[in-house]
């Protein structure tokens, strides 16, 4: 059946970034129809979609649908309001992502997770964890390489995909093995258009899975898994037999799977409670999958987390730099200063994405004790922080930094947590993150 798909009459493949090239390199050979469409007038996959495909049909800049389309095949940096993507769907024009080409043609089985916040860090560690059993495992999709271009290296034991509410809206077949649903609270709402349709996106995860790992936090997961045979669920608080949780014993945290205690929180590398709850999302997922437990704790003891995310910079004259460049919503912005225990400097903002700030500033407001704003929304965020914690402005990350280490004193944490998406004044969160490294770096011993 996927084979048909794949070389349905006429296709259009909208986007030309690092998915659109994937789609490309996976159509070029079949007898698929293909035209190539990007918004913008040199895309950045233009030169490699020419050396694999000279004679491409190429449709650049704004245009409409092309007549004679049976399928859109979109990009998910392409939002649903994008006037193509309207006019497809206006004539009854089918729109999926790489994701629903992938799922069709895949021979192993795969994991898929979703989340507003944590995917990047619980796909990792459930990659690290299948390696730890010895499995050959593949990992990729929203973490950065697209999910069609891990279907030629071979066939692995298992394929673990991060997957985006971009990715899920126009997948409409994921029989996964395992579907883990994190977290969800607001973010690309502008891309969205509604927090309805975010959210119904993220729960579409579910719909085809075999077996499902769920957040006892979230109050609708139960009836949407309730169609799934095996579901174990996590969450921050006491679990019964079967789930995972956390116990308190003679005064210390612990990982623990029913009333088994796995591995106190101290020894795991990872910091703060909302890495707690992705330990444990990762360990629903291994249980899921058949891995034994002691491969899986051996991960969590070692696995640091993954660059732009809580990564300790530097101490400078007691102050704590700390980098989470990767908050690029409120929830997560929300999670890093609730993580830290000292009291904390703030730099935020950005492209806030239709974020809330009052929020934002309601849930960090006894933290903090300052804030220095940055990029296109830092006016939203200072009218939220009113009266709360003296609040700077910066042109850029040098003068952020400058103005942070001015204000914090010894004892406080200095950090980088924009609450917004860096698109405004960076190439993306790692470009943010990395100016923030540099900015500290420079800073007088
Ligand atoms: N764009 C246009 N016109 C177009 C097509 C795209 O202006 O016609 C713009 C988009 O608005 C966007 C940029 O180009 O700003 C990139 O979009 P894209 O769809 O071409 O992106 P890819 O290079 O294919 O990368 C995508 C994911 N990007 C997005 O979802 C925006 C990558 O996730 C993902 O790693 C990659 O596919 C492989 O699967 C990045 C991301 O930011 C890390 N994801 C969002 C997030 O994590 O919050 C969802
Ligand atoms: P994603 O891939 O979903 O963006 P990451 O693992 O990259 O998730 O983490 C991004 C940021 O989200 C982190 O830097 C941290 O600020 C925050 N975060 C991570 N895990 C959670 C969680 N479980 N709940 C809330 N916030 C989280």
């Amino acid at each position: 059946m996927s084979r048909v798909q794949s070389t349905a009459a006429v296709n259009l493949v909208a986007g030309l970034g690092k998915t659109g090239l994937s789609i490309a390199r996976h159509l070029k050979g079949t007898e698929a129809d293909v035209i190539f469409f990007d918004s913008r007038t040199e895309p950045p996959g233009l030169d490699a979609l020419r050396g694999l495909w000279p004679d491409a049909k190429l449709l650049l800049g704004s245009a409409g649908l092309p007549e004679g389309v049976d399928r859109v095949i979109a990009s998910p940096g392409i939002e649903e309001h994008h006037p193509l993507i309207r006019e497809a769907r206006g004539a009854g024009i089918e729109v999926v992502s790489d994701i629903e080409l992938f799922a069709a043609e895949a021979e192993a089985p795969f994991v898929a997770i979703t989340g507003t916040n944590g995917k990047s860090t619980v796909t990792t560690l459930v990659y690290y964890m299948c390696v730890a059993d010895g499995r050959k495992v593949l990992a990729g999709g929203n973490l950065g390489e697209p999910a069609l271009d891990l279907l030629k290296a071979g066939k692995p034991d298992v394929y673990v995909l991060e997957l985006s509410s971009f990715q899920l809206k126009r997948t409409h077949h994921l029989p996964a093995s395992v579907s883990v649903l994190l977290n969800i609270s607001p973010d690309h709402l502008d891309w969205h258009g509604s927090f309805e349709d975010y959210e119904a996106s993220k729960y579409r995860i579910f719909a085809e899975a075999e077996a499902a790992v769920v957040n006892r936090a979230d109050p609708r997961a139960a009836a949407a898994v309730r169609h799934v045979s095996r579901v174990v669920s996590f969450g921050l608080d006491e679990p019964r037999d079967g789930h995972f949780g956390i116990r308190i014993d003679e005064g210390r945290r612990y990982l623990a799977y029913g009333e088994t205690l796995l591995l106190a929180v101290d020894e795991m590398a990872l910091y703060g409670l909302h890495n707690q709850a992705n330990a444990l999302s990762a360990l629903a997922a291994g249980e899921l999958l058949g891995i034994r437990h002691n491969a899986m704790l051996e991960v969590l003891i070692e696995f640091p987390g993954l660059s732009h995310r809580m990564q300790f910079v530097a101490r400078r004259h007691g102050v704590d730099y700390v980098n989470d460049s990767k908050a690029t919503n409120v929830a997560a912005a929300v999670a890093a200063v609730r993580s830290v225990e000292n009291r904390v400097v703030l730099i935020a903002g950005g492209d806030g994405k239709g974020g809330n700030f009052d929020e934002f500033a309601t849930a960090i407001g006894d933290k903090l004790a300052a804030a220095v704003l940055i990029g296109k929304d830092a006016d939203a965020i200072a009218a939220a922080l009113n009266g709360r914690a003296p609040v700077r402005r910066a042109g850029n990350m040098d003068a952020a930094v400058a103005e942070a280490s001015d204000l914090a004193e010894s004892g406080e944490t200095v950090l980088l947590a924009p609450a917004c998406a860096s698109l405004d004044q960076y190439a993306n969160y790692g470009a943010r993150g990395d100016a923030f490294i540099d900015a500290v770096r420079e800073l007088p011993a």
